[in-house]
């Protein structure tokens, strides 16, 4: 009920001020950091200085973890110039394990830039404005969480030990700790008057309720904002996810700010726009009289450049990568063309004959993986290769049949002759035979097989060898038989 009347009084209040004096408000986004991208990448936040155990994230700005004894600050580098009056609107999280948490976090807008001490983090001996959300009821009066307004002119030291309450202006008992959404206050300062609403968190729309309401205030001029909060034997998170500065004008001030340009001069500057555009008309007529063939190209080119919209923009860069993936196709197109001739030019070579592939009866070097075309060329080269082997076989078979018919023919030969054959030379025949027995085996074994699979196999070069040998060997020893059969007829 009570809440009722003060929110009635509240609304009263304002209409009635606005009615008085229409107030303008303008975002100061050099005061102010939001939630999110809050801080930058590495942990600073624009036009505020940030110390102690003070961490800031894109989320939030956590002034004081949930740690025992730990301290942080953040405060505005720029001092207030825009207006001497404002508005602050932040929203914050005080959130801890325990029903009851520690110390509190505190608002400021003083003359000079805080630093770190004992209330609430921040410095004592402050001048200027100080508004605590104090958690920790030191006093034990069972008031606390509490929300007290305290102005100090720099002598004065804050008294834990009764949580201030004896140098506070005015103040509200409020819970502030481990609400659902963040607590937003707004504190306005206008025409020396200090208000100070709350929203109690329990709604994600913040619904405003006065708190604190002090008149004949004064604060220093181009003061600094800061926030500062601090833990103790118990311990909160202390978090601010927006603190949004606002300078207030009187409409007047703004319309006179609009108007502060002399009608005269206003005049003044338009006609010499006038004059400098007309000037510059004549001089590109006359340049187009001049050169008729630049002087469109340039129109064209400078609408083109100047003059390029959204729309202009985006089928710009459809035109663009179109045109990079049509090269792209081009290129593709030309390596499939080379790859088509390489292989026009292995099959022409493989028509050509595998007479040109390696002879030898090893494997072809193998270099990875194979492409069809080299399949073709091996298998093919096989083939030959098994063909000179079957002649090669045949060969040796005529050989052999026809030594044999020799030896046969010497034996008859011996036993009508009479003559005592010599042993020698005998053996040697022998040895020969072996030799080629053996040899016809081996090729027999190889022409199954069609591939010589273990190396070393039977070369061409060496057979022609053994060949000539052989045929070297029979001729002599044909010459010696005629020899010794002449002898004998003689
Ligand atoms: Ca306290
Ligand atoms: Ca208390």
């Amino acid at each position: 009920m009570t809440t009722l009347t003060v929110v009635a009084a509240w609304a009263f209040l304002v209409v009635l001020v606005t009615a008085q004096d229409p107030m303008h408000r303008k975002f100061e986004y050099k005061h102010s950091f939001r939630a999110p991208n809050l801080a930058q990448r590495d942990g600073s936040i624009p036009f505020w200085m940030i110390t102690g155990d003070a961490i800031a994230s894109g989320e939030q700005l956590r002034l004081a973890p949930s740690m025992r004894s730990r301290k942080g600050i953040a405060w505005n580098k720029r001092a207030m110039t825009e207006s001497e009056h404002f508005e602050i609107d932040m929203s914050f999280k005080v959130t801890g394990q325990g029903r009851i948490g520690a110390d509190g976090l505190a608002l400021w807008y003083t003359a000079q830039q805080g630093t770190l001490g004992p209330v609430f983090g921040s410095n004592d001996y402050w001048t200027g404005m100080g508004l605590m959300f104090d958690s920790f009821d030191n006093d034990g009066q069972k008031n606390n969480p509490f929300v007290a307004l305290m102005i100090n002119d720099g002598t004065r030291s804050y008294d834990h030990q009764t949580d201030g309450s004896q140098q506070m202006l005015s103040g509200c008992q409020r819970d502030f700790r481990n609400k659902p959404f963040p607590v937003r206050v707004k504190v306005s300062y206008y025409k020396n008057v200090l208000t100070v609403l709350m929203h109690d968190g329990m709604t994600a729309q913040p619904r405003y309720e006065l708190c604190i309401r002090a008149e004949n205030i004064f604060l220093p001029r181009n003061g600094y904002f800061g926030i500062s909060a601090a833990t103790g034997g118990l311990a909160d998170d202390h978090d601010v996810t927006d603190f949004s500065v606002y300078s207030l004008f009187a409409e007047q001030r703004q319309q006179a700010a609009q108007q502060q340009m002399p009608q005269e001069e206003k005049q003044k500057y338009d006609q010499e726009f006038e004059k400098q555009m007309q000037d510059f008309e004549s001089q590109r007529q006359k340049f187009k009289e001049a050169h008729p063939d630049k002087a469109k190209d340039d129109e064209e080119e400078d609408f083109a450049k100047y003059f390029e919209d959204a729309t202009a923009r985006e089928l710009r860069l459809i035109y663009e990568s179109q045109t990079a993936i049509h090269q792209v196709m081009q290129q593709m197109e030309t390596k499939l063309r080379e790859i088509s001739q390489q292989q026009n030019t292995h099959t022409s070579m493989l028509q050509q004959g595998g007479g040109h592939v390696p002879q030898q009866g090893g494997a072809p070097p193998a270099q990875g993986a194979l492409m069809q075309h080299e399949k073709n060329e091996m298998l093919q080269s096989l083939r030959d290769l098994t063909a000179s082997i079957r002649d090669m076989k045949n060969y040796v078979n005529e050989i052999f049949t026809r030594s044999y018919n020799i030896e046969q023919k010497l034996n008859q030969g011996g036993a009508g002759g009479a003559v005592q054959q010599d042993p020698s030379v005998k053996a040697y025949l022998e040895s020969i035979q072996n030799d080629l027995r053996q040899l016809k085996s081996q090729q027999q074994v190889g022409g199954n097989k069609s591939v010589c699979d273990n190396i070393p196999c039977l070369s061409s070069t060496l057979f022609m060898v053994i060949c000539a040998l052989q045929s070297a060997v029979i001729l002599a020893f044909v010459y010696f038989r005629s020899k010794s059969d002449k002898a004998k007829f003689y």
